[in-house]
């Protein structure tokens, strides 16, 4: 596209993506850079107030150990993780973000964030590790920071990142387009560090129709970082661990503050409570179905066997929990309004913190949640490895936390470097940390940002970008244009064209093929080795078309990249879920033709590669190795 300018920028330390993790990551290595003379850019598809999962609010911090406070050690919530994840978690990674995250949420409340407190100025928790916050500006706060910390000049915002520049092994550089502008941009770094997100709109939606583009997690992450990191060469793990949460069906609202705060329950609609009438299931997920906090996905299992039995909906029961909490002020009757009063707000602004949707739902739907339950439903499968799921990249952990069995396995001199020299990863990009959440995925974007000006100061000479190779990526980068331009007169409906695809229609039959075979919301997340090898032939066909997207204007062409990435999400998915033979996370994912858990052969990680030269996958099992655990 020769009225395509081409951009290059060059740099030291390039942050790809601009959500908490990247944010976190500016913050520190802006600091570090400042000493050492080094330039540090970020670049995000969006404006970074207002980007990524933290876009709308939120209304908690999820993790805050309170290490001072001095009731929880870092072991308590490494245990915590490891039990919640089924026994699959690199504590290295765990134990690290938990040792930090403390100072992060303190810097927030430094930087205007409000946090809750109680009589005594004490932070009010919603349950162990959670902290409520106003948080409806949580990522203007968080982006300002980052902002500051970086200069404005070095902020790139709406420039699309799609691939990763890799240049004698080492990772030098990005390359992506502007999302307003006829720009072609290439960044030329000595470290490059991925917070690009997770990924959504992979399976089919419930929110279809009227409600299409409404999900749980926002629609604007789309499996960029674990494309870049991917074809990167970098190695993956936990790719099958999808997260499904539970949540208010339709909006999408949250549920931690009702079950955790409120101390809701959930009934179904004979009026028993799944977590009472199937306690006894548990016992076949032992010895995680015995822990408490009962693992996320177990608390999901045992709904599912009350829809899959036909006893659904599952309703929260709001107005039981309200009337409960402000039962205890009876006797004193002005106090008792005064309760009653404050849970109401309390719950519409959980809501509106995070949700907005959800409280706008209610509104039109004429709930009253002091008056009436809602329904609630397990949303359709997402990629987030920060939350209660796990995938990501598989990347190097601290050297002070390993123990002499898992040095050689978990530590290969840079944290949070990926198996790929110069890649680093954070968030929902690097993989086997989870429940690190907002804050975490700051804190480990502090801790990566730091390692990656370690590593451009001891790695100063980048190899320069040939030009062949930045010729051949806008090429391929801006041919969707090219396409549609070329053949639009062709027919006289644009959306049908016999020699082009527009992404809408791509990205639909992509979650038709993930729905039904890999386990979405229509299967009731069962699959098996059949389904999946079917999804992968279909998956096969889709790739092959797609190189014939076409983009009529440059926020399509976007449209086409995105879906690409959902489409090599997908795929990692299905290969390692087929590699995994058991079920270890049924309320994730049931294999019907493996039900049961493995612990002797598959108490392991499963990762996955992509050669490049070969076009190849390979899939690498590796060891799992407890440092804190009791033996
Ligand atoms: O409770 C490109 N999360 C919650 N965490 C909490 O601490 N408290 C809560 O209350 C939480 N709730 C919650 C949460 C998530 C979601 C989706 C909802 C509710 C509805 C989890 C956190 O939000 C999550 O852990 C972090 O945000 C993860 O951080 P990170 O950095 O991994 O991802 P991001 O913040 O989404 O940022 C992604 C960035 O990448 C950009 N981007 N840039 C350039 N090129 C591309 N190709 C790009 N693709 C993406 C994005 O623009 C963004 O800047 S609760 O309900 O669970
Ligand atoms: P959610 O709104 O489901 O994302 O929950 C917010 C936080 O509370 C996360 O840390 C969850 O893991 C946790 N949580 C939610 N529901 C429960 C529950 N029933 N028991 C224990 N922890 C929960």
């Amino acid at each position: 596209m020769a009225d395509f300018e081409t951009v290059k920028v060059e740099t030291d330390v390039l942050i790809v993506g601009g959500g908490m993790s990247a944010c976190g990551a500016a913050v520190e290595a802006a600091y570090w850079a400042k000493k050492n003379g080094l330039k540090v850019t970020m670049v995000d598809k969006a404006a970074t107030d207002r980007s990524g999962a933290v876009a709308m609010g939120l209304s908690a911090i999820n993790q805050y150990v309170d290490l001072k406070g001095g009731k929880n050690t870092v072991k308590d919530y490494v245990d915590y993780v490891r039990n919640d994840l089924m026994g699959i978690t690199r504590e290295d990674l765990v134990a690290n973000i938990a040792r930090h995250v403390d100072s992060t949420v303190h810097l927030f409340e430094k930087w205007g964030l409000p946090i809750w407190k109680d009589e005594e100025g004490n932070y009010v928790h919603e349950g162990r590790w959670q902290v409520m916050i106003n948080g409806e500006s949580y990522k203007v706060v968080i982006a300002e920071a980052a902002k500051n910390a970086l200069g404005i000049d070095n902020l790139y915002e709406r420039v699309f990142i799609v691939e990763p520049i890799v240049v004698d092994g080492r990772c030098v550089g990005a390359a992506g387009f502007s999302v307003r502008d006829q720009k072609f941009y290439v960044f030329h770094a000595k470290t490059v560090l991925v917070g690009m997100g997770g990924a959504v709109h992979v399976f089919k939606p419930r929110s279809t129709g009227e409600g299409l583009g409404r999900a749980w997690y926002p629609p604007w992450n789309t499996g960029s970082s674990l494309y870049f990191t991917l074809r990167a060469g970098a190695e993956q793990t936990c790719q099958e661990v999808r997260f499904i949460p539970v949540r208010f069906k339709d909006g999408y609202g949250p549920v931690g503050a009702w079950f955790l705060l409120f101390k809701s329950r959930a009934t179904n609609a004979m009026g028993g409570e799944y977590m009472v009438e199937r306690r006894d299931e548990l016992e076949n997920w032992a010895p995680y179905g015995k822990v408490k906090p009962i693992p996320a996905n177990l608390r999901n299992w045992l709904g599912m066997l009350d829809i899959m039995e036909g006893k659904g909906p599952i309703f929260m029961r709001t107005e039981e929990a309200m009337a409960k909490i402000a039962d205890a002020y009876k006797d004193d009757p002005k106090g008792y309004k005064k309760k009653r009063k404050e849970l109401e707000n309390e719950a519409w602004e959980d809501f509106l913190d995070m949700t907005i949707s959800q409280a706008l739902l209610w509104a039109a739907t004429d709930v009253q949640p002091e008056e009436r339950s809602s329904e609630i439903a397990a949303a359709e499968p997402y990629f987030i490895g920060s939350h209660s799921g796990a995938s990501g990249a598989w990347v190097s952990g601290p050297e002070d936390i390993q123990s002499d069995d898992t040095k050689g396995e978990y530590f290969w001199g840079y944290t949070n470097m990926t198996t790929v020299p110069g890649l680093f990863a954070a968030g929902d990009a690097s993989g086997a940390s989870s429940h690190k959440f907002s804050s975490g995925s700051h804190a480990e974007g502090r801790i990566a940002g730091k390692a990656a000006v370690k590593y451009a100061v001891e790695n100063h000479d980048a190899p320069p970008i040939p030009d062949h190779v930045i010729e051949n990526l806008k090429a391929t980068m801006l041919r969707p244009l090219e396409i549609y331009e070329q053949h639009v007169q062709e027919t006289s409906d644009v959306e049908i064209n016999p020699e082009y695809l527009r992404p809408k229609m791509f990205m639909f039959r992509l979650q038709k093929i993930m729905d039904e075979y890999a386990g979405g919301v229509s299967s009731q997340f069962t699959t098996n080795r059949a389904q999946l090898e079917r999804a992968l032939e279909l998956l096969g066909y889709l790739k092959q078309d797609a190189d014939k997207l076409a983009a009529g204007d440059l926020h399509e062409l976007m449209r086409c990249w995105e879906n690409i990435q959902r489409l090599w999400q997908a795929e990692a998915h299905v290969r390692t879920i087929l590699f995994r033979e058991e079920t270890r996370w049924p309320g994730y994912y049931f294999r019907a033709d493996t039900p049961t858990m493995d612990e002797n052969n598959w108490l392991a990680f499963a990762n996955t590669k992509w050669h490049a030269d070969s076009g190849e996958w390979e899939m690498i099992k590796r060891p799992v190795k407890y440092i804190f655990k009791e033996a």
